[in-house]
């Protein structure tokens, strides 16, 4: 069975040819994103064998992330399709120097979502009786979720509430914070802190943390969720810090890259510090390694990192941040 499992919504992504302005672009590439399944696609890349437990609507585009969600070697047999609810999707805005007037600017960018009423916003608690994902969900040593889904609609907020209520001995559960304002606008996002202190592993952008918390302070935000093992800060750029219940602190610098699209790149650290774990590493080594799969991901223009060979992954771990730099 996989050892990890990933739970949340994924969708069809459009990529304009080109930056800035949506009214600006002549034609648009079909991509697939969702934070989960990024995840669920970095960490099989990384040789951890994962799941991922979704909905998808019975059209095109459901076709088409089942298609290339397991052609990255996820399992995708905890997906169930819709037959009455669309697929999800999104557009992507890539802000650019063009001089519209709506252009929002180099290394800036947008998701325009059309996902209300999507398939896997019925994701519900009912999934834990569904016999394909339990049997996922009761073998994996390792449960990734994200306040993405928190936002989604009450029934996959209560799904989160049961997985992260649904303690098992070996099985660690992973959250990434995952703020996403656009998805919060007409929903309380009061009810996060409570998600998030029940995860066994925390993982928050500064940045993020700052927007939704009012603190992008490392220990401040230890302290403000005392439960989880480990909490990771993520000041993206420069530098992200593990800090343990007992008070230990381990930073470890990004890696300097130009960056391409940034979207996706909290995903492939996640996963790659994940990987780092579950391969037994301490935290300055899942640390790096997360570093790698979001450096990855900052120099593709899709929302998936992609990875050199599990040779080289290997390399570059081993060498030291003055060697990368
Ligand atoms: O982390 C990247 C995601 O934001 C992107 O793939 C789309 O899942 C997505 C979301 O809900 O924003």
């Amino acid at each position: 069975p996989p050892t990890a499992v990933c739970v949340g919504e994924s969708m069809a992504v459009l990529l304009p040819d080109r930056p800035g302005p949506l009214e600006a672009v002549e034609s648009f590439r079909m991509s697939v994103g969702g934070a989960e399944s990024n995840v669920a696609g970095t960490l099989a890349a990384l040789g951890v064998p994962t799941a991922w437990i979704s909905r998808v609507g019975d059209d095109g585009f459901g076709r088409r992330l089942l298609a290339e969600v397991s052609a990255r070697g996820v399992d995708v047999s905890g997906v169930t399709v819709d037959p009455h609810r669309p697929t999800g999707l999104y557009l992507k805005e890539v802000g650019g120097a063009t001089g519209h007037r709506h252009d929002l600017g180099p290394g800036r960018s947008r998701l325009h979502y059309h996902r209300r009423g999507s398939a896997a916003a019925a994701l519900s608690p009912a999934l834990l009786a569904d016999p394909a994902a339990a049997a996922l969900l009761a073998g994996a040593r390792l449960l990734h979720l994200s306040g993405i889904t928190a936002a989604l609609s009450d029934d996959c907020l209560a799904l989160l509430r049961a997985l992260l209520a649904d303690r098992r001995p070996h099985r660690l559960v992973s959250f990434d914070l995952n703020w996403r304002p656009a998805l919060w606008r007409d929903r309380d996002p009061a009810v996060l802190p409570q998600l998030l202190d029940a995860a066994g592993l925390l993982l928050l952008g500064a940045d993020e943390a700052q927007d939704a918390f009012g603190t992008d302070e490392p220990a401040a935000l230890r302290r403000r969720f005392p439960s989880p093992a480990t909490v990771v800060v993520k000041d993206a750029a420069r530098v992200v810090t593990a800090l343990e219940r007992d008070g230990t602190a381990v930073a470890e610098p990004a890696l300097a890259v130009e960056v391409v699209e940034a979207t996706g790149a909290g995903d492939a650290f996640a996963a790659g510090y994940l990987a780092g774990l579950l391969r037994g590493l301490d935290q300055r080594g899942r640390l790096r390694l997360g570093h790698l799969g979001a450096a990855c991901a900052l120099t593709a223009h899709g929302d998936q990192a992609e990875l050199p060979s599990a040779p080289v992954v290997a390399a570059l771990l081993d060498a030291s941040p003055a060697d990368w730099a």
